[in-house]
């Protein structure tokens, strides 16, 4: 008898030990272990290479053969191996009674038998895998989430989130596209948006601690990592400071800009800001990285010389010397409709072979897409304030409305019930 499970946890506990026994009673054990991006589609983020995990099943008694599948149902690996029974646990998520039903079908093919076993609940490991997934809301682990996702996925996309409200959509929403679950990999916390809810001008003059609270309260109710934009980082001197705190406080990246003096948004056009100079910036970079302790912080250097005026030319002699002094990313920035500058500039980057990830922001040039962005070779895409902006002619309606018609009623159809809003956030 050919027997298949596929085993999807990657903490063995003793459970999956009796599973993994039983089956090898049945007949000889193949044992399929998921690829480390169907996790992922399920929303995990492996703590351990494929190989590793092929490794540890292989070397468990009664297991006769490891192989991977690179899909969350059975279906290729059935047709491929063939089995007379194929075992698992009753699980009774909709996903997994979905699959139920395709496996039972092909192995109805050729005869082979479906053998369910109850499911365990409430096991100490279940507590372990608890403690793990709870971890997401330390900063070391959010971190070690960036650098994973920065170092295996084609696209880190993000959204801007000012509070907490913000931060849950930005770490719950999901949809569904051709079948896949997508949704953001990490938040971005926008002076633009951190200053305009506070009611306050983009020119940093939200002073750092109401920064970092900004940072804590998002942090409170997400796992997420979190990119802080941090405006130029100020003088050197200060910056190296404010640093030790911000990297506390669990942010996993910061993204510091090489403009100077009075610090304006780069969407408002002839702002007539002036750049900084390379050396002074470079300068900047380098005495960050010193100040850093944690080995997955990455401190991420944005160019305004398109913004600015100052040519691609000038954008590209930049990011040579940010990553010379030791950036772990570079952001090109442009206020354009058009990405044409953008795309110029990422032709450049990947002909010097940059290989530090770019980061763009499409908020001018927002015809483009993700998927034209990566094929330029951008890795990370910030959609930086579109939750802020979007919120506010709402409310702004709203208010006006309840002016208008001296109550409320009016304004009802705009307003989610009051049962919606009680239950939104479970106690
Ligand atoms: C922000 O979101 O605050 C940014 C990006 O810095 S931009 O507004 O485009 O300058
Ligand atoms: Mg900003």
């Amino acid at each position: 008898m050919k027997v298949y499970l596929v085993m999807t946890s990657e903490i063995i506990h003793n459970a999956h030990i009796k599973l993994i026994n039983k089956a090898a009673e049945m007949g000889e054990l193949t044992v399929g272990v998921y690829t480390n991006q169907v996790l992922e589609s399920l929303g995990r983020v492996p703590i351990m290479s494929e190989s590793d995990r092929m490794a540890i099943f292989s070397s468990i008694k009664g297991v006769s053969n490891v192989v991977l599948q690179d899909e969350a149902g059975y279906e290729k690996n059935l047709r491929m191996l063939k089995p007379d029974i194929v075992i698992r646990g009753d699980n009774k998520s909709t996903r997994l009674e979905k699959e139920r039903q395709i496996i039972m079908d092909v192995l109805a093919e050729w005869g082979g038998q479906l053998v369910e076993v109850p499911y365990t609940k409430g096991l100490p490991a279940d507590e372990a895998i608890r403690n793990i997934s709870m971890q997401g809301y330390l900063p070391e682990v959010r971190r070690r989430k960036l650098n994973y996702y920065l170092k295996n996925r084609p696209l880190v996309r993000i959204i801007e989130a000012h509070n907490g409200l913000t931060g849950l959509i930005a770490e719950k929403t999901s949809v569904d596209v051709n079948g896949q679950a997508r949704s953001f990999d990490g938040m971005w916390i926008s002076s633009l948006c951190d200053s305009t809810a506070k009611g306050k001008p983009d020119i940093e003059l939200v002073d750092h601690s109401s920064r970092l609270q900004t940072i804590q309260e998002i942090m409170d109710v997400t796992t997420k990592p979190i990119i802080l934009d941090g405006d130029s980082g100020g003088l050197i001197e200060h910056f190296v400071h404010n640093l030790k705190s911000i990297e506390r406080s669990g942010v996993s990246a910061i993204i510091i800009e090489d403009k100077i003096g009075l610090k304006q948004n780069s969407l408002i056009v002839d702002s007539g800001q002036n750049q900084d100079s390379i050396e002074n910036f470079a300068e900047k970079i380098r005495q960050g990285k010193k100040a850093t302790m944690s080995r997955d912080f990455s401190i991420i250097a944005r160019i305004e010389s398109l913004i600015l005026g100052n040519g691609l030319e000038d954008a590209v002699e930049r990011a040579k010397a940010y990553i010379n002094a030791g950036a772990d990313g570079i952001m090109i920035h442009s206020n354009k409709k058009a990405p044409d500058e953008v795309f110029a500039f990422c032709d450049e980057y990947v002909k010097f072979g940059g290989k530090i990830p770019l980061v763009a922001v499409p908020t001018t040039y927002n015809t483009v897409t993700e998927e034209e962005l990566v094929k330029r070779g951008v890795r990370v895409v910030i959609h930086a304030n579109h939750l802020l902006r979007s919120a506010f002619p709402a409310m702004k309606k709203t208010a006006e409305a309840i002016l208008q018609h001296g109550r409320s009623l009016e304004a009802d159809e705009m307003c989610m019930s009051i049962k919606e809003i009680l239950t939104l956030i479970p106690g």
